[in-house]
């Protein structure tokens, strides 16, 4: 059984999705970040820098943070959602760093800039959304003529997904990118993603663009 300390964010669903695609028992635990929850001295033993999703796997007494290691983490203990070897494997952790260190942070960005505190900084703005709609292209520069991320369904989708989802903070129209369109509409359809979209709990429908 494992424990996931989560929020609905991309992060959190990151982890909650995975669970729910390999299908391993866990307990969601909520960690309210609204209400700094995140800063308890009990979950910074779990999580060291403060932030969710971390996870508790009492089976072999480790407990992770970091979205992207226990992606990593996980796809190894079940054998699945990453090629063990091969270039698919080596594809695999690429993009899901490029979702680690690109995605994950410049629209992370854009919410905070452009979303949550707009006109406050006009060059933020402009910088962050500028980067955020070049790595759109650069996701459907990828998508072009494959399913996925790496030909099969795997950890850099599951990694990349949840901020995309979130394409209306972030001012995106997906039609702009017709095969990110593509792409994220199949995977919402996934019933494991709709269950772990909801973990720690409902906060809104996915998002389907016209
Ligand atoms: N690189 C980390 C980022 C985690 C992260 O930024 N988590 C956010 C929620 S999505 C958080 O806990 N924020 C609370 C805070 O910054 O105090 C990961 O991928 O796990």
């Amino acid at each position: 059984m494992i424990d996931l300390y989560t929020w609905g964010t991309p992060n959190g669903r990151k982890v909650s999705i995975m669970l729910e695609e390999v299908e391993l028992p866990y307990t969601a635990h909520s960690v309210n970040i609204g209400k700094d929850e995140q800063l308890a001295p009990e979950f910074l033993r779990i999580s060291p820098n403060n932030k969710i999703p971390a996870i508790v796997d009492k089976e072999n007494d480790i407990a992770l943070m970091e979205s992207g290691a226990i992606l990593l983490y996980l796809a190894n203990k079940t054998g699945k959602l990453l090629a063990c070897n091969g270039e698919d494997h080596w594809r695999g952790i690429e993009w899901l760093m490029w979702q680690m260190g690109g995605v994950g942070p410049i629209f992370g960005q854009v919410h905070h800039f452009s979303k949550f505190n707009s006109g406050v900084s006009e060059y933020a703005e402009e910088r962050y959304l500028n980067e955020a709609k070049r790595l759109y292209k650069v996701l459907n520069e990828r998508l072009e003529g494959r399913s996925y991320l790496v030909d099969d369904y795997s950890i850099a989708d599951i990694a990349t997904w949840p901020w995309v989802s979130r394409y209306e903070w972030q001012m995106i129209d997906l039609n702009d990118y017709l095969n990110v369109k593509r792409w994220y509409i199949e995977i919402a359809q996934r019933p494991a993603v709709q269950r772990g979209y909801d973990v720690p709990s409902h906060v809104n429908e996915i998002p389907i663009p016209d």
